[in-house]
């Protein structure tokens, strides 16, 4: 399973880059945006994570991050998570880019993480764009109401909206200086998170992918390990720390 070139390669990594998407948290059962189990009362994520969707019909939309949120809050991170945040220790240049809005990466206390799609934990204010976290804010309707009386949206990214110019820029900053990337879950159709293995690859970094099935990534990886990231990554950690102790 662990082909040499993987290995070797990690081994002289300078700069670690790692992106994940929903397919990581899968194994701590909360459902990918395209897998059928995925679907929410047969909406498609497209349906539902639109500004217009939010603007048309908002308590529909609450309703989906609740059902989520309901789901997200009895589950715990997994051996993927938990894997990435021991890269973390093993890499002097590492940051995590994650698509997922679960807040599980940060509950294995990483600190090196951008969530460049938000955190449905977080609420804003879709008048003045305050944020605050959702268990600071008063339920008293669906969706919850500021204190200057606008509706409170999740704190995410949407289809259409721009991704925080913070994040975007610290994102491509580490694009252009990591010499490795893992990516991780994702089926790699969003943007602008889709371009990232390609343009790694174009500045002569080195692409594994993780994924229990191909994607259009696979075409630009140098290695596709094919399996549950909770098995895989462990066993790259695994791997790691014994040739960093063999020197
Ligand atoms: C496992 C596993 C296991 C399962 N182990 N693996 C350029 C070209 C074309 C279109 C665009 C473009 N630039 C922008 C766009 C438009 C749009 C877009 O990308 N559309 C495409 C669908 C075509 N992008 C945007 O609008 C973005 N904004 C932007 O670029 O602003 C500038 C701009 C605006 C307008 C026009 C042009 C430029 C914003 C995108 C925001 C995405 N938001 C969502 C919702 C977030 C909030 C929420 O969660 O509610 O983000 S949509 C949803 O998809 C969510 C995810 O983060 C994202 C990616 O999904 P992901 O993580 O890949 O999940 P899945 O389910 O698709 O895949 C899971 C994978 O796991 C699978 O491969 C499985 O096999 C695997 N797996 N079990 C390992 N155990």
């Amino acid at each position: 399973m662990m082909n040499n070139q993987v290995t070797d390669r990690l081994a002289s990594t300078k700069f670690l880059l790692v992106i994940t998407g929903a397919g990581i948290s899968a194994e701590s059962g909360i459902p990918t945006f395209r897998g059928n189990e995925g679907l929410w009362k047969n909406y498609r994520a497209e349906d539902l994570a639109t500004p217009h969707a939010f603007a048309r019909d908002p308590e529909t939309v609450w309703e989906w991050y609740d059902w989520r949120r309901g789901i997200i809050g009895r589950a715990e991170p997994n051996a993927g998570h938990l894997a990435i945040k021991e890269l973390e220790e093993l890499f002097d240049n590492f940051l995590l880019i994650t698509q997922n809005v679960d807040g599980l990466h940060g509950r294995t206390g990483i600190r090196n993480m951008v969530e460049i799609h938000g955190n449905l934990w977080r609420v804003r204010c879709t008048r003045e764009g305050k944020t605050s976290m959702l268990m600071d804010v008063p339920l008293k309707s669906v969706p919850p109401k500021c204190e200057c009386g606008a509706v409170l949206r999740p704190d995410v990214v949407w289809f259409g909206e721009s991704i925080p110019s913070l994040a975007l820029e610290k994102a491509f900053r580490v694009i252009e200086q990591c010499d490795t990337l893992i990516v991780v879950g994702t089926s790699g159709v969003v943007y602008p998170v889709a371009s990232f293995p390609e343009t790694v690859k174009n500045n002569g970094g080195f692409v594994i992918e993780v994924n229990v099935e191909p994607t259009p990534i696979s075409a630009v990886a140098d290695a596709s390990l094919y399996g549950n990231s909770g098995d895989i990554l462990p066993m790259l950690v695994k791997w790691l720390r014994r040739k960093r102790q063999e020197g």
